[in-house]
């Protein structure tokens, strides 16, 4: 197939975009390099030394033979732009990472809040109407989140998607219906995965569109299949308090010595699953497209619930780090369960890399690595929910005083 992988160049999209080109699709991504500028505004960077996308693929060519094609493309500001490559390329099937990913950086001020909503939903807005204007069949996969459930406790297992109701009738009878699964966002990042939903509903309805909707849970691991094979094809590896996800930031913090940043009192749970997962979860996507005039496919694309302070108390008997309950600088529930059903992947073939893999240890080898890149003061979460949250998220754990980044 030929396949554009939109934010290619990301966490997620580069491991993609390796493994699809292993198996023989065209790849080309599509990208305008905002993380890496973000990275700069931050004055953050990969724990894991990372090359331009133009010295990646020269790799990946001299090691494999295989070409994956590159083009600068901002898809929520160069509409012109991308309906032109649309048209030119006629890709098979479109992957669309390109999104800001970060609860906190979208929670930043009101700046980065702006950027995120026009940012975001632009992007997937331009992709969809291009895609009409261009009679474009290509199977749209979209990674959206596992956030656009929210994270309260209902007592039931989150189903894929969609969710069965019964309504009551003007004249008393019961109507069954399903209905998207109601969204209830943690942050304005989360909150534009949840407006993506509408926009994919709208047009799978009206224009019989081909899309398919992954809710994946926060990804932790930084190798795959792929990456490993040289130096230059490395992942990038976020730490920082933006950008790091929580089980990977422990990780990190276990190997340089930092005391593991719970936020709270760690009783939030969350789904997980592996970067090498995630990257076959879209593979499975891809070969099981939904029909055209049928609804969005969406997809639980995690494998595991974990507690926040269970990783927190695993890692720390596991390396022998301390633990610092910070003041949590989001606003979310304290303690909350989750139950997630994920029986399509499974169903589908995928066999999932747990936890209790051998994988961790992998990862703090890395981290150990390359500590030497690894700024401490970038460590913290700075970046709180509210005035009144950043009031109380004052110090560190190593007792620095915090500054809020704007
Ligand atoms: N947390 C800590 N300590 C830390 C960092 C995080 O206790 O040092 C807590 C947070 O307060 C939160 C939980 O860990 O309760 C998860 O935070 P996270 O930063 O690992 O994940 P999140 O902000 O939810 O976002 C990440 C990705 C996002 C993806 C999402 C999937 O950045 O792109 O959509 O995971 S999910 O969480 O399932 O919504």
């Amino acid at each position: 197939m030929k396949i554009a992988v939109l934010g290619g160049d990301g966490f997620v999209g580069w491991p993609t975009s390796l493994h699809l080109s292993d198996q023989g699709h065209e790849i080309h991504i599509l990208d305008n390099l905002s993380r890496r500028w973000i990275d700069t505004e931050l004055g953050v960077q990969s724990l894991t030394p990372m090359d331009s996308i133009q010295e990646r693929t020269r790799v990946w060519h001299a090691e494999t033979g295989r070409r994956i094609h590159f083009h600068l493309i901002d898809l929520a500001k160069d509409y012109e732009l991308l309906k032109g490559w649309l048209a030119k390329h006629r890709p098979d099937a479109i992957i669309h990472f390109a999104e800001q990913r970060a609860a906190p950086y979208s929670m930043k001020s009101d700046r980065h809040k702006n950027y995120t909503v026009s940012n975001n939903v632009n992007a997937t807005h331009n992709l969809l109407n291009a895609m009409v204007e261009l009679d474009l069949d290509a199977h749209l996969v979209h990674l959206g989140t596992m956030g656009v459930y929210g994270y309260s406790t209902v007592g039931a297992a989150i189903p894929e998607g969609y969710l069965p109701v019964g309504i009551e009738t003007v004249d008393g009878r019961t109507v069954s219906q399903e209905i998207l699964y109601p969204s209830n966002p943690g942050s304005i990042y989360h909150m534009t995965k949840c407006l993506d939903q509408q926009l994919f509903q709208f047009y799978a309805k009206n224009d019989a569109l081909r899309i398919t909707d992954l809710h994946q849970g926060i990804v932790w691991g930084t190798h795959t299949e792929q990456t490993r094979r040289h130096a230059q094809l490395v992942n990038r590896f976020d730490y920082d308090g933006d950008y790091g996800t929580v089980l990977n930031r422990f990780l990190i913090q276990a190997a340089i010595g930092y005391p593991l940043t719970v936020h709270g009192t760690g009783g939030q749970t969350r789904a997980f699953i592996h970067i090498q997962d995630s990257v076959r979860c879209i593979e499975i996507a891809l070969k099981n497209p939904p029909q055209r005039g049928g609804r969005v496919e969406i997809f639980n694309q995690m494998t595991e619930t974990h507690r926040v302070r269970d990783l927190a108390e695993m890692i720390s008997k596991m390396t022998g780090a301390e633990i610092a309950w910070l003041p949590n600088p989001r606003k979310e529930a304290a303690e909350n369960d989750l139950i997630v059903r994920n029986e399509k992947f499974l169903g589908l073939g995928l066999d999932p890399t747990t936890l209790g893999e051998g994988l961790l240890d992998e990862i703090v080898e890395v981290a150990k690595k390359f500590a030497y890149r690894v700024d401490r003061s970038r460590v913290p979460a700075v970046s709180a929910w509210t005035k009144d949250i950043a009031a109380k998220v004052e110090r560190d754990p190593e007792g620095k005083r915090l500054k809020s980044v704007s």
